[in-house]
């Protein structure tokens, strides 16, 4: 059954019209790396203390969407699609905001991620799986989270990703994959039950080489916002910068869907991580 989860969820991919730039002649997203978690996984339970208690396990997710009670075991199934090499290629030399490329496919190509969440919650909800895609969901919020108030979210993509075994978290708290960091991620939360994949035993920042190695810090110096510095990732400043005013100019200027951002995505292309991780 895994198979044919992820040969659907790849058919979708390659063929649907929302996945095309019509700008760089090529699919937004390349073919997708799919892994699974165990709906019971301890770390779900752990992450309402390391993140906040809001954080939903994916059993809350299910009774949210389907009732109190209803809940007995499942699968969280990660996807990760990593952004094609032409769009990524058309941002390496920015050094001030994203190129045209990458401001429409932030634009049009992030309106693909609730296409295919929707299409494979009714794919599986059809074969009588019940499957919910969070951050899809009426009660999927995004607002500032636990002490600090940092801006979060009760469905973190990243963290189910890594639950999932599909990589680890970066200096600029962006994650890294076996593709690299410039891709996007979603999740659905399924009844059927699977065999989980294995995640790594290494520290959860072991891809990065700053953590790792104590060197690199690249993408330090690609933050057009000044978000970055050893100490991290300032939301904040990153945040005004890559969904503010200028952003949204930018993406209108180049024809993007009104109201969107271009983005920013700097610390994600022309870094040692880009589509691949940097060590293994
Ligand atoms: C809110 C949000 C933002 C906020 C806050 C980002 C943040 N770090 O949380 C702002 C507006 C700043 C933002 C900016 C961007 N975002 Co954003 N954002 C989100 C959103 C909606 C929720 C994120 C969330 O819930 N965070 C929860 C907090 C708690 O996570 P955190 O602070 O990063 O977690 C840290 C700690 O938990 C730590 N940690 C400490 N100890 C331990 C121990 C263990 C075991 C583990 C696992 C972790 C851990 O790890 C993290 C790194 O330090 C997600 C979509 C989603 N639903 O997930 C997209 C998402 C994270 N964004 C994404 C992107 C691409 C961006 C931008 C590049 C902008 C753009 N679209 O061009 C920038 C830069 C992001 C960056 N460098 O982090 C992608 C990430 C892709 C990637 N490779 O990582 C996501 C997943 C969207 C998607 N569907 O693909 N974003």
């Amino acid at each position: 059954m895994k198979e044919i989860i992820r040969a659907e969820i790849i058919r979708y991919i390659s063929e649907s019209v929302e996945n095309w730039s019509a700008e760089t002649k090529d699919h937004y997203y390349d073919e997708p790396l799919i892994q699974y978690a165990s709906a019971d996984d301890s770390l779900f339970e752990e992450y309402k203390k390391l993140l906040y208690p809001e954080h939903l396990t994916p059993k809350e997710a299910f009774e949210l969407a389907f009732g109190q009670g209803t809940y007995s075991g499942g699968t969280v199934i990660s996807i990760l699609l990593p952004i094609n090499e032409k769009i990524r290629i058309s941002n390496r030399p920015q050094t001030e905001g994203p190129s045209k490329e990458w401001a429409l496919f932030n634009s049009f190509g992030h309106l693909f991620l609730p296409k295919l969440a929707e299409h494979i919650e009714t794919y599986l909800n059809k074969q009588g799986y019940r499957t919910v895609a969070p951050t899809i969901a009426k009660w999927f919020v995004m607002k500032p989270f636990g002490p600090d108030l940092a801006l979060g979210s009760n469905w973190s993509e990243r963290h189910i990703a890594y639950a999932a075994g599909l990589g680890t978290f970066s200096l600029n708290e962006g994650f890294i994959s076996e593709k690299g960091i410039a891709v996007r991620l979603l999740s659905v939360v399924t009844g059927l039950k699977l065999t989980p994949d294995s995640r790594t035993d290494r520290p959860y920042n072991a891809n990065c080489l700053f953590f790792s190695k104590g060197t690199c810090g690249v993408c330090i110096k690609r933050c057009p916002a000044g978000a970055l510095s050893q100490e991290g990732h300032d939301k904040t400043k990153c945040r005004s910068f890559a969904y503010g005013d200028e952003m949204k100019k930018l993406a209108a200027s180049y024809g993007g869907k009104p109201g969107t951002s271009a983005g920013c995505s700097l610390c994600q292309t022309n870094v040692p991580c880009e589509f691949r991780p940097p060590i293994h």
